[in-house]
């Protein structure tokens, strides 16, 4: 599959509220759903109807809002929630049951077959009560079940011939993107079915077990805002869309990209959270050129030290002057900026002024911006 088909799943509304500050409110879903909407995202995942009434009546609100982005609610392999959740008008469910050893014992108790049996019990069920929903299948902790457990379960809910996705979920973020890759790649050689996945981050991968997915022939990503989710979260929406613009722009051109940073400020916002430092696109210090011999060449062509355009996402870059590393040029274009005329040999003289000053503490933007118009003002009286 063309890397410019896939979707994008955003469940900021479902596993992003399973963060540790997360509780959002009608209002603030409502808010969510429409900035992503409007950046884009074609499917939005939303917390079952199950855990609480707001959460039920919060679906309602957000389906019937009418946004381009199709709603879809994630529930568990049952016929309970399942009656519930379409009730509330969804476009899609998203039935996920656990395959892996330790949630088999600690979850539900059931054995592979009857695993398989309920699982096709339950998708048929939801298929004659609503034959145009989108169905998606999941194995909870895919990458810590056995192969041939797996291999049996999706076999045989493929075999129905009524689910539109299977998904697989690294829900302890332990999978490595070459595992993904395999396991992507079977599902989509054998069933031919779209495939989605959902990548934790406790070791790191999510980004690029995402990618790998993608490379695979994954059709749908999870993501979040700013990656929020149980623990320390999943793929986040910024850093799979950075992953793909690195890769090729066009991948993520269907996007409105200069949204980026609302949404991830409306999530540090809503979540009282700062945005990380080492984000990205949106981390304070993403587009922040330091080193003197990386502001000259920035200044001469940007791509040298960046792969990613700031502007594409409404963004600026900065040079930072005021400090011990800092070298002539920086200063050269920040005089140009201000309309001062100055001469290499002062600005040169400036340079070493700044690093021996910042030598014992850094200089803000503004004393440099005063150091260089009392130069230009010396210049200009004598
Ligand atoms: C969880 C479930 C899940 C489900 C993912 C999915 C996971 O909250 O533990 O249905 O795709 O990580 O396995 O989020
Ligand atoms: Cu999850």
């Amino acid at each position: 599959m063309p890397l410019d088909q896939f979707a994008i799943i955003e469940s900021t509304l479902r596993e992003g509220e399973q963060f540790s500050t997360a509780s959002f409110s009608t209002g603030q879903k409502l808010e969510i759903a429409a900035l992503l909407d409007a950046f884009g995202v074609e499917m939005i995942e939303m917390t079952s109807p199950v855990a609480s009434p707001q959460s039920d009546a919060d679906i309602r609100t957000v389906v019937s809002a009418g946004l381009s982005a199709r709603i879809l609610t994630h529930i568990r392999c049952r016929k309970d929630d399942a009656l519930r959740a379409l009730d509330t008008g969804v476009h899609g469910l998203d039935v996920v049951i656990g395959t892996s050893p330790q949630l088999i014992q600690h979850s539900h108790g059931k054995s592979i077959r009857e695993i398989v049996d309920t699982a096709s019990e339950v998708l048929s069920f939801i298929r004659e009560q609503a034959p145009d929903i989108i169905l998606r299948f999941s194995t909870e902790d895919t990458f810590r079940s056995r192969e041939s457990d797996l291999l049996r379960v999706y076999l045989a809910v493929a075999d129905l011939g009524i689910v539109n996705r299977l998904g697989v979920a690294d829900t302890v973020g332990v999978a490595q993107p070459l595992q993904v890759f395999h396991m992507v790649h079977q599902l989509v050689r054998l069933t031919g079915l779209d495939v989605e996945f959902h990548g934790h981050n406790d070791s790191g991968c999510a980004i690029a077990n995402a990618a790998a997915a993608l490379e695979a022939g994954a059709t749908h990503i999870d993501t979040t805002i700013l990656g929020i989710g149980e623990r320390n979260g999943i793929t986040p929406l910024g850093g799979l869309i950075a992953r793909l613009y690195t890769i090729d722009r066009a991948y993520v051109a269907k996007y409105n990209l200069e949204l980026l940073p609302a949404l991830d400020a409306l999530i540090a916002n809503t979540c009282g959270i700062p945005i990380p430092f080492s984000n990205y696109i949106t981390g304070a210090s993403a587009f922040m050129h330091k080193a003197g011999i990386h502001a000259k060449a920035v200044l001469a062509d940007p791509a040298t030290y960046e792969i990613l355009r700031p502007e594409d996402f409404g963004l600026t870059r900065e040079i930072a002057i005021g400090h011990r590393l800092t070298g002539w040029n920086s200063l050269k274009a920040r005089a140009q900026t201000l309309g001062l005329s100055l001469s290499d040999k002062r600005l040169k003289e400036l340079t070493h002024e700044v690093k021996r000053r910042a030598d014992v503490r850094t200089l803000t933007a503004d004393e440099i911006d005063s150091l260089l118009r009392d130069a230009a003002g010396a210049v200009i009286g004598t």
